[in-house]
């Protein structure tokens, strides 16, 4: 198997902190949708799918896939069924950008419509990133949204492409949603649209349609609204403009791109270059749009020039992950979120309300669980994936989470939000006169240093991958009390998960092993990989200050 390897080990910040390891007919039948909106829906046959199962976050496929007759439709008209939209309800859409995005955006806007939504809301060209999307979920008082995003994994038409579902508020569809989704893709074998409405996705404006009202609208302008609200965006202009100050941000050729152009070249004064690979390309200029050191050659360096930049970050394919970078050094996912926890009071997002709690998810390092346990606020640990964060968040238990896959957020939205996490680094940076590393030295100091892996086994074949996470299952009671080097195991189980809020179960999460003196190996098998199997083995160990 490839295997690709997260290195976060190395003793000092130096050097290579980072190594590798149909039938379609259409019927016209004059339909009346409920809640008096007269429409005429087209009914289109086709399906059912019986391999629409969603993941991690949201369906994911080959884009040849997709853009089989009805595959989308299908998904989405499951997603309007299982979720039905109530009286004079909102839909959002948008994507990434990647190849088949913007043709999806139109098909969203058309069958949401025949399916009894009153306006849509979509980004300009059918762009939107995963947290704008979030954001205006929750400004709009939307239903839901559909965001056109595989996120991470490739684009184009050899890549891959994705449909996410968010609910009400803002959150990614939580697991009894998403059964019923994938329940009705086996069964349904028509779809509705209103391929009659001329959908427009570059003209900024409202257009109504009958009863119906499509808004097209500016994809940053909402987002950068809210961000103004979360930070102090004098200290981090005047930090920008210091004498020899600098960053870099890459967007990779994906969603982020626009967003990090109007943040911080037009709205915090950062010159001209600062963004880099700023335009989403459909097929992400045939990278990965993943922040692996792999595909981040040329940001990685402007750290490691002779005069390194004082600041470098990334995102991801749809915007909500972020790697931040300084000098000489990557900061590894879990002290970041640890980082954040231990400096939130300097916010103004959170001055006066304090941290109540944080979650974060099963791989995830401790490094944050030692800051909630000195400083008082609860600590959560939920299964991968942004879903289990939303109660958490909509019931005021946590106001910050994070996933050691390098997603950070708060109850600013109900998604992980990259370049919010961003603006979080640079505002700590200009409120402290810390640089990266002496806020990561400083908390190392004062918390203890907890060294985190992550390997991924990829292309793996699904039966032997499945066999050997069941074969492990079944051996845990054989491996508590045995030693293996200089550690013996503490513990060893299946992570199993009751929502504290809801009390809903999800089973099996992954394995987890604790080991004395302190350390921990965590496994499972990813959930948005489209071939085959990838196996991620998480590996930690924790160093006292
Ligand atoms: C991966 C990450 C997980 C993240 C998910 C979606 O899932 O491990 O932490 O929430 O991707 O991120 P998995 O099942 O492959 O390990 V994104 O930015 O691709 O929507
Ligand atoms: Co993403």
């Amino acid at each position: 198997a490839r295997s690709r390897q997260w290195h976060f080990v190395v003793p000092s910040l130096d050097g290579d902190g980072l190594t590798k390891g149909s039938r379609v007919q259409a019927l016209d039948l004059g339909w009346k949708v409920p809640h008096g909106t007269p429409m005429k829906p087209q009914i289109r046959h086709g399906g059912p799918f019986d391999d629409q199962k969603p993941g991690t976050s949201g369906l994911r496929k080959p884009t040849r896939t997709f853009c089989q007759p009805g595959y989308l439709e299908i998904f989405l008209q499951a997603i309007f069924e299982a979720d039905p939209p109530g009286p004079a309800a909102t839909l959002v859409v948008g994507g990434d950008g990647r190849h088949f995005a913007r043709e999806a955006a139109v098909t969203a806007c058309r069958m949401a419509f025949a399916n009894g939504f009153q306006r849509v809301v979509v980004g300009q060209g059918g762009l939107l990133s995963t947290p704008a999307a979030s954001a205006l979920i929750r400004s709009r008082e939307a239903h839901g949204g559909i965001i056109l995003s595989a996120s991470h994994n490739p684009g184009g038409p050899e890549g891959d492409f994705g449909v996410k579902y968010n609910t009400r508020g803002g959150g990614p569809a939580a697991p009894a949603v998403t059964d019923a989704i994938y329940q009705r893709t086996r069964e349904l074998e028509r779809w509705l649209t209103r391929d009659d409405i001329p959908v427009d996705l570059d003209a900024v404006g409202r257009t109504a349609f009958g009863d119906v009202v499509l808004q097209v609208v500016d994809p940053v302008t909402d987002w950068l609204e809210l961000m103004q609200t979360q930070f102090d965006f004098d200290a981090i202009r005047e930090l920008l403009s210091r004498p020899g100050f600098r960053m870099r941000f890459d967007a990779m050729n994906a969603a982020a791109g626009p967003y990090a152009h109007a943040l911080f070249e037009r709205c915090l004064g950062a010159p001209e270059g600062t963004v880099m690979r700023g335009v989403p390309l459909e097929d992400f200029g045939g990278i990965h749009p993943d922040p692996h050191p792999d595909g981040l050659v040329d940001l990685i360096a402007t750290t490691r020039e002779t005069q390194p930049v004082d600041f470098a970050a990334a995102s991801d394919g749809d915007g909500d992950r972020n790697m931040i970078l300084g000098p000489g050094v990557v900061v590894s996912p879990g002290d970041s979120l640890a980082i954040l926890a231990a400096h939130a009071d300097k916010i103004p997002a959170f001055r006066g309300r304090g941290l109540r709690g944080v979650a974060r998810s099963l791989p995830t390092s401790r490094a944050v669980d030692r800051v909630a346990r000195r400083e008082g606020f609860d600590l959560y640990e939920t299964p991968t994936g942004w879903k289990f964060f939303t109660s958490l968040l909509d019931s005021g238990r946590i106001s910050l989470c994070g996933e050691e896959s390098f997603g950070t957020g708060s109850d600013h939205i109900r998604e992980k939000d990259g370049l919010w996490a961003v603006l979080f680094w640079l505002n700590l940076m200009a409120v402290t006169g810390q640089g990266v590393r002496g806020l990561v030295d400083a908390h190392w100091g004062r918390y203890g240093r907890d060294l985190f892996q992550r390997q991924d086994y990829e292309g793996l074949d699904l039966e032997i991958a499945t066999a050997l996470m069941d074969r492990l299952k079944a051996s845990l009671e054989a491996l508590r009390g045995i030693t293996a080097g200089p550690f013996s195991v503490l513990k060893a189980e299946s992570f199993c998960y009751t929502d504290p809020v809801d009390g809903s179960r999800a089973l099996d999460q992954g394995v987890s092993i604790t080991l004395d003196p302190d350390a921990r190996i965590t496994l499972r098998l990813s959930g948005t990989g489209t071939d085959g199997a990838t196996l991620r083995v998480y590996l930690e160990s924790f160093i006292p200050s």
